[in-house]
């Protein structure tokens, strides 16, 4: 097989292409390598794959609807099945989001949502709120708004000034005080008050929307602080602020309840998603939206746009047809609330792992875990990815991210196989010391 032409994303090309790993084929909790070899998947493909793979029902549905009809005109014109996912999706999600618009990813989603907020903004009156904010080490997918808000460097530092107007609240992750922490952490709520420091530097009437992922998953599993996100939300309801939740990772069961949103009991004013609500299968994504904004913005004559924006592929019969397939799968499985129920066993395996060789902390929430550990001197990120390259050479699949090694199982994962992830990488941390 010939690798020249491809180009390939957030990936090592030259060494990746030296030593390939192709991935052929996959079901339930399991890939297959071009050459045969079984792969226990840690991290559902990539944080997506929350029902395990090759599952019948989406298979079918899939299947069916590329029979049926592969593409529908989605501006002015529409097929049943984009009403019908939106209606079983905003059932799922917390009080008062009823509106869902989609998209096709998650970066898409999120300048989605920012520009929303914007346009919100102004269709009342407050055209003035024009600025953004992210956070630090916050990841909102590449493109350029999500980009702005984000705040991973790497990801920055080569593509220029980006959007005018953005700014960053602190990361919250200390490892001095949390850790080691089971769960959340408790040191740290008055980070949000950070908020407040720009507030008074921008003045909170030029700020439109405040973003942030409510578990940090892509830049190394950071959760967030007991009483960080209460305080974020309070802050922006003193100062008229919209806040976003980028739930593209913590959607659909990851964090024990289907939206992170619930589990910490904290409604945003938007929330974007991906992923989990196609199973990963089709390309999908979508923002939920309190009814208020939506009503806002249905005003003036009836036969004009109310918004403009959308994507050719928005509410995609292929990705329509995957997301119901895929929610009735976790409806049918109760697979929305089993990290719950799993997330003391997972989070006691992770921890076991505690005193190993350069393990300087150890984070879980539902099935979500975070294992970091000390970067070799002058080589950052290598020792992680020798346990990445180490773990798939003896068949799990794990994910690295700097010297953080992530897992994010598909959620029908068994005790047993959470037993041989953390075996795997008790081996691996070991061999890299
Ligand atoms: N927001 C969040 C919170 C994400 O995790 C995106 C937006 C962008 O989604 P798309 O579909 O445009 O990729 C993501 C994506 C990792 C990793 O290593 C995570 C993501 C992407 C790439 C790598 O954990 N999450
Ligand atoms: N570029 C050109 C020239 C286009 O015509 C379009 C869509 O019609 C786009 C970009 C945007 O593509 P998409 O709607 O798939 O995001």
């Amino acid at each position: 097989m010939k690798l020249d032409a491809y180009w390939m994303p957030f990936t090592a090309n030259r060494q990746f292409k030296k030593a390939p790993r192709l991935l052929a084929r996959s079901s339930g909790m399991h890939y297959w390598t071009h050459d045969g070899r079984q792969i226990l998947d840690g991290v559902a493909g990539l944080w997506c794959v929350n029902a395990g793979h090759a599952r019948p029902r989406i298979v079918q549905a899939i299947q069916q609807q590329a029979a049926e009809m592969g593409f529908a005109p989605p501006f002015q014109m529409a097929h049943p099945k984009a009403f019908e996912l939106a209606e079983e999706a905003v059932k799922l999600a917390p009080a008062g989001m009823t509106k869902l618009f989609f998209t096709n990813s998650g970066s898409e989603s999120v300048d989605t949502a920012l520009k929303m907020a914007l346009a919100y903004h102004r269709v009342r009156g407050e055209g003035h709120r024009t600025r953004l904010i992210g956070r630090e080490r916050g990841y909102h997918g590449v493109n350029f708004g999500g980009l702005s808000v984000g705040g991973i460097v790497s990801n920055r530092k080569m593509f220029g000034a980006m959007l005018a107007g953005v700014d960053h609240i602190r990361h919250t992750h200390d490892l001095s005080r949390n850790a080691f922490s089971v769960g959340q952490p408790e040191n740290g709520a008055d980070l949000a008050d950070d908020l407040e420091r720009l507030c008074a530097l921008h003045d909170p009437s030029t700020i439109a929307a405040v973003i942030v992922e409510p578990i940090a998953g892509s830049a190394g599993v950071f959760l967030p602080p007991k009483g960080y996100l209460q305080r974020l939300r309070e802050i922006c309801d003193r100062h008229g602020i919209l806040l976003i939740f980028d739930e593209v990772i913590t959607g659909f069961g990851r964090t024990g309840q289907p939206f992170a949103a619930q589990t910490f009991g904290v409604t945003p004013d938007l929330m974007t998603v991906a992923k989990g609500l196609t199973n990963g299968c089709v390309p999908m994504g979508g923002v939920f939206v309190k009814q208020v904004i939506h009503d806002t913005f249905m005003n003036g004559p009836e036969h004009l746009i109310e918004f403009f924006h959308g994507y050719t592929y928005s509410a995609h019969p292929l990705a329509c047809a995957a997301g119901l397939g895929t929610l009735a799968t976790y409806a049918e499985e109760g697979l929305l609330t089993r990290a719950a129920t799993l997330q003391g066993y997972f989070g006691e395996a992770l921890h076991s792992l505690k005193g190993l060789p350069n393990v300087i902390d150890i984070r879980n929430l539902g099935l979500v875990g975070g294992i970091e550990l000390q970067p070799i001197a002058g080589e950052p990120a290598k020792r992680a990815f020798n346990v990445f390259l180490d773990c798939f050479d003896k068949g799990v699949l794990v994910r690295t991210t700097g010297d953080i090694i992530a897992l994010s199982p598909p959620l029908i994962v068994e005790r047993q196989q959470i037993d041989q992830m953390v075996d795997m990488l008790r081996g691996a941390i070991q061999r890299a010391a």
